[in-house]
């Protein structure tokens, strides 16, 4: 079998899990300490979190005593696809240490432990380093997984920050990296301090309504046993870093002068302070990454209590799944009935691939320019019925008006004529053999659908992701499903759109009752519950927007025209502007305003504002605040329309017909240019704005059947059934 295992792209970071602390203030194994609701350890929430930041490999360094114990506690992950490996930390170390010092028993500290991990790394690509006993939260893992993919020129480490005073512990002193800054920004030197806490009894920054009437001031001191005296608000790292490889020459030269120097027993070699050591000689620059959100940390027993809490409401917010290993989204692989590295033999390669279409409920014509959308996938599907064949033919049986059609694997390169279905199979079969999947066997079968073609329903994408399904199940080969779907994304261009990543990864990560916020570069799917009580209805505007026909110039010169205004305005990221605060954000649509030429600067101006509404949109559906999720709707339907040219007369009648029968919103859904419009209403409303729209648009043009308007529920994703 062979499997695509993204451990083959180096480019997808790795994160090393630092698990052989000794828990001696704890008491017990702190690293598998179960804190979340569903019985996770933190360890278990790094891993999740940097999953879905888009990390494709993690090593655990544990020590030799501990192996087994862990080895049974992976096993849930691997099994959900995780790719995790154990690395030993001893006293020992071939090169480095051959012989114990005599009385040592204190392991090497955090820098040494970077080196046990060493030979578990691949040899290229970025790598993170994190405590298996600190919770992060996801945005600090995306930042770091953002900054390792794009670091500014000649940054080769990052140091991922806090306030100080945030990170301390209310039952005793911590350790941690007390952060210096240069002027650019970049780490000027760190000092491990230890047994950390607060000056007397001056407030937390944080805290309480009232601000502080002084800035707190922490105490502790350096491991030479200097006195330490800092402001609460400077960075402090809590062991969160991001490295390239070139990281590990210099570690090993420092350990080496470590041990030359004949240390104590109880001396460490510390991470923090070799990396601060580097920096101050300019030996490397490390960038720092402010974490954004409320790091935890277990050093007491009593933190403990205090994280469980914090992880329980950010479960019940949505932010976890209780269990965090039963199959979801982010690390299933697809593509067999097999999701896991143990469990029965692969089933055989026959099936039915089914795969959705989706609505986008907001954020239109933002997934090419790299911004969060926030679509669902739809009950209606295509499905290609297939079994797999010795030879690597592709023969397909569609409805009497797509017919039939066969191309051999070893040309999928080969196009057929512009508009024909086949082409989005062979971009599909194009798309698994680029990324190097071995395509032995070909599939023959049937397609068969329910989502309206060239209707802005996604019809062509979820054709090519069953077809991708059929195609890895037949050969019984997989690709994690994040990664199948930005393949997926990609090789859709092949048919000439070029078009974003939206819809092949809401078809095969759709959630049912949720929609989904997908994020890019990397791509990550979070699911977000439709509340109760509220339904989508789907109406066509009757026009087909054929993406393989006109509407392809008049979408590829919408990206073509983002691209320039961004790059006019002296831009490099969509998400920089989206993520500006209010001020600036202004200031920038103003200059935008003044520099642009009209078309451009109103293109960007709906793609700055549509990337803040979605935002707005994500937090609106998760404060069960539905009637600002239907402003926003409306809002993205005018700037399409006035700014993006992209409704038509149609469009724009259904919309108003719809909000005028009680629609708490109505916008125009997918490319447009026709297409179908999406209104969301109170579900005892959802008759009446039908009624209006059959009596009001659809009747005076001939009548309606079901394809054309229908209440859509949020569904699952693409699945094979064998
Ligand atoms: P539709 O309208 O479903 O073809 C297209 C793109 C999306 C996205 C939307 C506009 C493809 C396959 N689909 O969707 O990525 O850009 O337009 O928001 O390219």
């Amino acid at each position: 079998m062979k499997h695509m295992a993204s451990a083959d792209r180096p480019e997808r970071p790795t994160l090393v899990i630092l698990a052989a602390g000794r828990s001696t203030r704890f008491g017990r194994a702190k690293q598998l300490e179960p804190v979340g609701p569903g019985g996770a350890s933190l360890l278990e929430y790094a891993v999740y979190d940097a999953v879905r930041a888009g990390f494709g490999r993690f090593v655990l360094v544990v020590r030799e005593s501990q192996r087994d114990e862990f080895e049974a506690r992976l096993r849930p992950m691997r099994a959900a696809g995780v790719s995790l490996s154990l690395a030993c930390q001893r006293l020992v170390h071939p090169d480095l240490v051959p012989l114990a010092p005599p009385g040592r028993v204190r392991p090497w500290g955090t820098g040494f432990a970077v080196l046990a991990a060493a030979t578990a790394l691949p040899r290229q690509g970025p790598f993170a380093v994190c405590n298996a006993d600190d919770f992060y939260g996801r945005v600090a893992h995306e930042r770091l997984g953002h900054a390792l993919a794009d670091p500014p020129s000649g940054v080769r480490a990052f140091a991922v920050t806090s306030p100080l005073a945030n990170t301390l512990s209310a039952f005793g002193g911590v350790s941690r990296g007390l952060c210096e800054e240069r002027p650019d920004g970049t780490l000027l030197r760190m000092t491990e301090g230890l047994d950390l806490r607060l000056d007397g009894d001056a407030p937390r920054t944080g805290e309480g309504a009232e601000a502080p009437a002084a800035r707190p001031r922490v105490v502790g001191r350096t491991p030479s046993g200097a006195a330490i005296r800092v402001d609460g608000d400077s960075q402090a790292c809590m062991g969160l870093w991001g490295f390239f490889p070139d990281i590990l020459p210099l570690l090993e030269e420092r350990f080496r002068d470590f041990v030359a120097a004949s240390p104590g027993t109880e001396d460490e070699f510390y991470l923090s302070e070799t990396v601060g050591d580097l920096a101050a000689a300019e030996r490397t620059r490390c960038g720092l990454v402010p974490a954004g959100q409320g790091w935890m940390g277990v050093t007491f027993p009593g933190d403990r209590e205090r994280v469980a809490v914090s992880l329980r409401q950010l479960t019940e917010a949505g932010a976890y799944p209780v269990d965090l290993w039963t199959p979801h989204v982010h690390a299933k692989p697809v593509g067999s009935a097999q999701p896991s590295l143990f469990g029965p033999p692969p089933a055989p390669p026959s099936g039915v691939a089914t795969a959705p279409g989706r609505i986008n409920l907001i954020g239109e014509h933002i997934d090419y320019n790299g911004l969060p959308v926030l679509p669902m996938a739809l009950d209606r599907h295509v499905n290609v019925d297939f079994e797999a064949v010795a030879h690597s033919t592709v023969e397909l049986e569609g409805d009497s008006v797509h017919g039939s059609f066969a191309f051999r694997l070893d040309r999928a390169t080969e196009s057929a004529p512009r508009g024909h279905w086949s082409n989005y199979v062979r971009a599909a079969a194009r798309g698994l053999l680029d990324h190097g999947v071995e395509l032995r066997r070909g599939i023959r079968g049937t397609v068969t659908g329910t989502v309206p073609v060239a209707e802005g329903l996604s019809s062509s994408s979820a054709l090519v992701v069953a077809s991708a399904l059929a195609l890895l199940h037949a050969n019984e080969a997989q690709v994690e499903a994040l990664e199948l779907a930005a393949l997926l994304a990609r090789a859709e261009r092949y048919v000439g759109l070029q078009g974003g990543g939206m819809d092949q990864a809401a078809s095969l990560c759709g959630r049912e009752g949720h929609a989904l916020r997908i994020d890019f570069g990397p791509l990550r799917v979070t699911p977000v519950p439709v509340p109760e009580g509220w339904r989508w209805v789907v109406a066509s505007s009757l026009t087909r927007a054929e993406k393989a026909g006109a509407v392809r110039e008049l979408y590829n010169e919408r990206r073509a025209q983002c691209a320039e205004a961004l790059e006019r305005v002296g831009r490099t990221s969509w998400l920089e502007v989206v993520e500006a605060d209010e001020d600036e954000f202004a200031s920038i649509l103003a200059g935008a305003r003044k520099s642009l030429p009209l078309t451009l600067s109103r293109r960007f101006r709906h793609v700055a504002s549509e990337g803040r509404r979605v935002i707005e949109a994500e937090r609106a559906l998760r404060g069960d605040n539905m009637a600002a999720f239907g402003r926003l709707m409306n809002e993205s339907h005018a700037s399409l329309r006035d700014d993006f040219g992209v409704s038509t007369q149609a469009l724009d009648e259904i919309v108003g017909v719809a909000r005028d029968a009680g629609a708490a919103g109505a916008r125009l859904t997918g490319a447009g240019f026709g297409g179908c419009a999406v209104a969301l209403c109170r579900a005892n409303e959802a008759k009446g704005v039908i009624e209006a729209l059959i009596d009001r648009f659809y009747a005076p043009r001939g009548g309606v059947d079901r394809r054309a308007l229908f209440v859509a529920d949020a569904s699952n994703g693409a699945t094979v059934t064998p």
